[in-house]
């Protein structure tokens, strides 16, 4: 047998936000798929839809009815998983064993456009950078709360990754402690400073840019990269260059330039197996609590579960679940043929 480089042959690589592991093997992409094909969205795509709970001038839960809103529309989610003022009875338990406290917070939803039929990858550059407005002010209002300690903003796209409706939406969960994952992402980010006296995602954006084999696409401003230690099949980072901890810090053109780059790179996911490409994307941004946090370094993760073409997902199941995350194509390989795609969406070539 000849020999091969390191990265055909099974490795495991390091995740040094999270401080895991991902295996990776790349000799499996040829094993023949006999699992479970996802089925195909097809419904048709219209400007308005009188059943969706997101279009103008329709009713939600609750009999609460939304404005005729242009641009961006917010509410407080109506099933929301996080109460400001939950009343309660009772202690709950608190010790090695038995531990539970409770966790305020608000939950809204943000429409980002009246249009039903858009997706970010169909909307114009400048109607996203009124999102990146919209997203900026929630994380200002909702930071500036005394009870919340962290902002959360999100997208789910698509039915597979349980998003409830394809109207243009994301969600903000803001909450009384920092969550886990990015709970782990800052102490990451603050023990590298400590022992490098540098930012690790400044140090990561400068390898990756010396590298230039993982970055998908770029601007002044922004990186879009397929991170070396990716979990999911084409995930995706996007770091800002300058060392911004969050959104309220960016400039106009800031706010502008990564509206385009999420355009452009979730474009460039739809082409690549022709299909709204469904994902859960976030920003991760610096905690709401008080503190100074120049550790952190303002980021998105884009988790996109599809694997070989639009009906073919990655589950996380057995190994994974018990031992560690697992894939078969490398990075490297899921980059090359994000950056083979056009920036033209597929939508508009027919
Ligand atoms: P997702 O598509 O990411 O699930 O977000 C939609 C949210 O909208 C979801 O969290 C809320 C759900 O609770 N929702 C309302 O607030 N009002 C409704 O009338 C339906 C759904
Ligand atoms: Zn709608």
């Amino acid at each position: 047998m000849s020999e091969q480089s390191w990265q055909q042959v099974p490795h495991r690589r390091f995740n040094p936000l999270e401080r895991r592991w991902v295996l990776v093997s790349p000799h499996r992409t040829q094993r023949p798929w006999q699992g479970e094909v996802a089925k195909l969205d097809a419904t048709p795509r219209v400007h308005y839809d009188p059943q969706c709970y997101l279009c103008p001038g329709n009713e939600r839960a609750g009999g609460h009815k939304n404005p005729d809103y242009a641009g961006t529309f917010i509410f407080d989610n109506d099933y929301a998983a996080l109460l400001p003022d939950a009343k309660f009875t009772g202690q709950p338990p608190h010790d090695a064993l038995f531990c539970a406290e409770p966790e305020r917070g608000l939950c809204r939803v943000l429409c980002f456009s009246p249009d039903h039929s858009l997706t970010v990858a169909r909307m114009r550059p400048a109607e996203l950078e009124r999102v990146v407005e919209a997203w900026s002010a929630q994380y200002e209002e909702l930071g500036a709360r005394p009870d919340i300690r962290h902002v959360e903003i999100f997208e789910n796209r698509g039915a597979m990754m349980g998003a409830s409706n394809p109207h243009p939406h994301g969600q903000i969960w803001a909450t009384e402690h920092v969550p886990d994952t990015p709970r782990l992402e800052g102490e990451s980010q603050r023990v590298y400073r400590a022992e490098h006296g540098s930012c690790l995602l400044c140090d990561y954006v400068a390898r990756e840019s010396q590298a230039a084999e993982r970055i998908v696409c770029e601007n002044e401003e922004f990186v879009a990269v397929v991170p070396f230690w990716a979990v999911w099949p084409f995930e995706t980072m996007i770091l800002s260059r300058a060392h911004l901890g969050a959104m309220p810090e960016f400039s106009q053109k800031q706010r502008a330039a990564l509206a385009s780059l999420m355009q452009r790179l979730t474009t460039r996911y739809d082409n690549l197996f022709s299909t709204s490409f469904p994902y859960t994307m976030g920003f991760h941004q610096a905690p709401t609590d008080g503190e100074a946090h120049p550790e952190w370094h303002f980021h998105a993760h884009y988790y996109p579960p599809l694997l070989r073409s639009a009906t073919v997902r990655k589950f996380m199941v057995g190994f994974e679940m018990l031992g560690m995350p697992q894939r078969d194509i490398t990075p490297e390989s899921a980059a090359e043929r994000l950056r083979a795609q056009g920036e033209t969406h597929f939508d508009a070539r027919l």
